[in-house]
């Protein structure tokens, strides 16, 4: 990618996609384009349409998205597919009729079988159930790689997708209903060391196993696939190592420095038992993730304090 290349990156309040624009700005890219969702909604065909035609970007990074944790996808499944299929068809289609030079697409690891091989590879897809509790969102998300995979084939485009593990960091989401997992736990053990509350509340048995990628890893590997010119394929993107959610939470404990204890509602949901990606179509390209899961969290948290 050139570095006056105009790239634009869809969603770019977000998790992952703030964290795209501060690696962007990082390695000099200084054309980039944005837009708030009361600027362009990504719902509205006709107005991505305009938009594209109008600004004709050279790549997209399409980290708009619609997301959240294992409760929001289970109570929101309809919002879930809808919007998911809706901002991807618009978006890719827009890109081809524009002949934007190259796309990404996000999805995430959800869109592996339940009960995958572990660790999972991107020759796994489809080849199994998915696992029930974001199972729309999954469905989204499998259709946008094959979106992108098919408008390749049918019209030599350049559309590579990602799958990212579990993400956390800045900018994350800290609402205790729709977020997931790291941020809820870390709000929950601040604020229970705040009020001196014994216990912390941590849904399902703690027993599921989960790998987690700093979102700043994450944009990291983002930008080194786009600038490697790769415009096909899928490729995961994680740290290919795992923990217990009851592990996670006793890291938390440690960087927020809470002395009480856990308490597992098992009234809701694990979830998928385990979902860690094989990473080593990244690392036979040269790349890997930086931070640990300790150094990851202690960041976070530091942003956290001072932001929120
Ligand atoms: O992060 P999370 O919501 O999503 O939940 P998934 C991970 C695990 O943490 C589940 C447990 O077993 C939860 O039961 N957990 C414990 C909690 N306490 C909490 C809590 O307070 N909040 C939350 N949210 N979880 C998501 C998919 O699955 O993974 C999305 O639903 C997306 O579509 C995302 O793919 C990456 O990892 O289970």
């Amino acid at each position: 990618m050139d570095k006056n290349a105009k790239i634009y990156v869809a969603g770019h309040r977000g998790l992952v996609g703030s964290a795209l624009m501060r690696r962007l700005d990082k390695a000099g890219y200084r054309n980039l384009i944005t837009r708030t969702h009361k600027e362009l909604d990504l719902l509205n065909q006709a107005a991505v349409h305009d938009f594209m035609r109008a600004e004709k970007p050279d790549y997209i990074f399409l980290a708009a998205a619609k997301v959240g944790g294992i409760h929001a996808n289970n109570e929101l499944r309809a919002d879930f597919i809808y919007m998911n299929l809706v901002i991807e068809t618009n978006v890719v289609h827009a890109a081809y009729e524009n002949n934007v030079g190259g796309l990404m697409f996000l999805g995430s690891s959800c869109i592996y079988p339940r009960e995958c091989p572990q660790p999972m590879k991107e020759e796994h897809l489809l080849t199994g159930p998915l696992e029930q509790t974001n199972e729309p969102y999954a469905v989204a998300k499998i259709a946008g790689i094959k979106l992108c995979e098919s408008f390749n084939r049918q019209y030599g485009t350049k559309y590579i997708s990602v799958m990212p593990t579990n993400l956390y960091g800045p900018n994350d989401n800290f609402d205790l209903q729709s977020s997931h997992v790291l941020p809820a736990l870390m709000r929950k053990i601040h604020e229970a060391k705040l009020n001196g509350d014994k216990t912390v509340p941590i849904w399902g048995t703690g027993k599921p196993m989960r790998e987690f990628l700093h979102v700043d890893d994450m944009a990291d590997g983002c930008v080194f696939l786009m600038e490697k010119g790769i415009g096909d394929g899928i490729y995961n993107i994680g740290v290919g190592a795992d923990v217990t959610i009851r592990e996670a939470a006793e890291t938390i404990r440690e960087v927020v420095g809470y002395e009480g204890e856990f308490e597992f509602d098992t009234s809701m949901p694990d979830g998928t038992p385990r979902k860690l990606l094989d990473v080593s179509r990244m690392s036979e390209l040269g790349w890997k993730a930086s931070y640990s899961l300790k150094d990851g969290l202690t960041q976070t948290y530091q942003w956290y304090l001072e932001n929120l």
